[in-house]
């Protein structure tokens, strides 16, 4: 039976080894960055980023580029996700291939977690310097504390240079430059290694003699005492007031180097200042929304009023970053990303101006390839088949109005 047992565990533990091998050498390409596999209606009923612009799509080695824009938090946020009371916001960067050298929500600098509205509008802006050559997918983003990432649309940049060119300087309130890339690395590199080398020593010390049989033999002889020697106990002494001596010494001189020094600086920033949209004098409802499955487009019947004094027309809808446009009304010039940019996406049954007082009901059709590439599709596997998105409608002169739709969205099967 003991055998049986034995072989057991060594034949579970060689599958183990093999299991953990294989994870290491596998390695998938990773074609998407995160967004596609999160659930679609959580896309669409939490953050809506628009108005986006990257300064740049080439950035040399330290060079800055800037990506501003607009986001709405949906008032009708998720249940399973918390509300954006400590919210941080990111960029979607494999690494530090750019360092954000600033980022700004209603001009106010927000290097830590801040508290934002349900409901409100905020502009946004983020400072990137080059750090790592190489073509990268950029995305500006929100950590949502309890809820996760919220991932806006990425865009391709490329940086070109070399990273051993990467500076990062920065001049502290005690009037030193220094570069933030390797400062203090010689400091750190030094500490660890000194005191490595003070417990490899301890272990050298003893290991010079025979360790375990005769050591063994002696304790269980009754000889444990003639194991340690008097000389033993000097060594063990020094080291132990030696390490006492350099800890106290060093911080003693750590101290006069550096005597000016505060703690970190955290703590959730209130108070962040939403955008002032005049109220839209649109007024859109949503009579119904479905989308076919399998399909790559969704369609909306929506009763528009124009309660404002000018005809408009509608020119974009917006959904979890993806873009639907008319063309005969808006045309794109911010360089938005293409695959998340549906140029003539948007149908609408009769997109005449709509004069002011007028009241129509318009059958929109949404459809792209984004559809079913940004799995929005999978609206139907989600536990929650309602969407939200944008309404952007244009009068003659080209003013822009933004009217939030919200409704259930049905499926439809052939
Ligand atoms: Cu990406």
């Amino acid at each position: 039976m003991k055998i049986i047992k034995d072989k057991v565990a060594k034949l579970s533990f060689v599958a183990l080894l093999i299991t953990v091998t294989a994870a290491m050498f596998y390695t998938p390409t990773a074609s998407a960055h995160g967004e596609k596999s999160q659930a679609a209606f959580m896309r669409m009923r939490t953050i809506h980023w628009y108005d986006l612009n990257w300064s740049k799509e080439i950035v040399p080695i330290n060079d800055t580029m800037t990506i501003s824009g607009k986001f709405h938090v949906f008032a009708g946020w998720p249940e399973t996700v918390d509300k954006p009371e400590s919210a941080f916001l990111n960029i979607g960067i494999p690494g530090p291939v750019f360092i954000r050298a600033g980022s700004w929500i209603g001009g106010q600098l927000v290097p830590r977690s801040v508290s934002l509205e349900l409901g409100e509008t905020y502009e946004f802006k983020v400072l990137l310097k080059a750090r790592r050559p190489g073509d990268w997918h950029v995305h500006t983003m929100m950590n949502v504390e309890g809820g996760g990432p919220i991932i806006g649309p990425g865009k391709w940049v490329t940086i070109t240079g070399s990273m051993g060119d990467f500076k990062n300087p920065l001049t502290t309130l005690t009037g030193e430059t220094i570069d933030l890339e390797n400062y203090n690395l010689g400091n750190i590199y030094f500490w660890h290694a000194f005191w490595y080398g003070l417990g490899l020593a301890w272990m050298l010390y003893w290991v010079r003699r025979p360790q375990f049989v005769p050591r063994n033999i002696a304790v269980e002889a009754g000889k444990a005492d003639t194991l340690i020697t008097p000389a033993d106990r000097k060594v063990a002494m020094a080291f132990a007031a030696g390490t006492v001596a350099v800890v106290a010494f060093s911080m003693g001189t750590t101290n006069e180097q550096y005597p000016v020094t505060t703690p970190l600086q955290a703590g959730l920033l209130r108070g962040i200042k939403s955008l002032d949209l005049p109220q839209p004098t649109v007024a859109v409802s949503v009579v119904d929304a479905t989308y076919r499955v399998p399909g790559r487009a969704m369609q909306m019947t929506l009763k528009v009023t124009n309660n404002g004094d000018s005809a408009v027309r509608l020119g974009e809808f917006n959904t979890a970053s993806v873009r639907f446009l008319d063309p005969d009304v808006l045309e794109d010039e911010s360089g938005y990303p293409d695959d998340l940019l549906a140029e003539e996406g948007l149908t609408v049954s009769d997109n005449s101006p709509l004069a002011p007082g007028e009241t129509r009901t318009i059958e929109v059709t949404a459809s792209d390839a984004a559809w079913e590439v940004y799995r929005l599709a999978d609206l139907i596997y989600d536990p929650d088949s309602r969407f939200a998105g944008l309404l952007f409608f244009f009068d003659a002169e080209g003013n822009r109005q933004m009217v939030m739709v919200d409704a259930p969205l049905i499926p439809t099967f052939i």
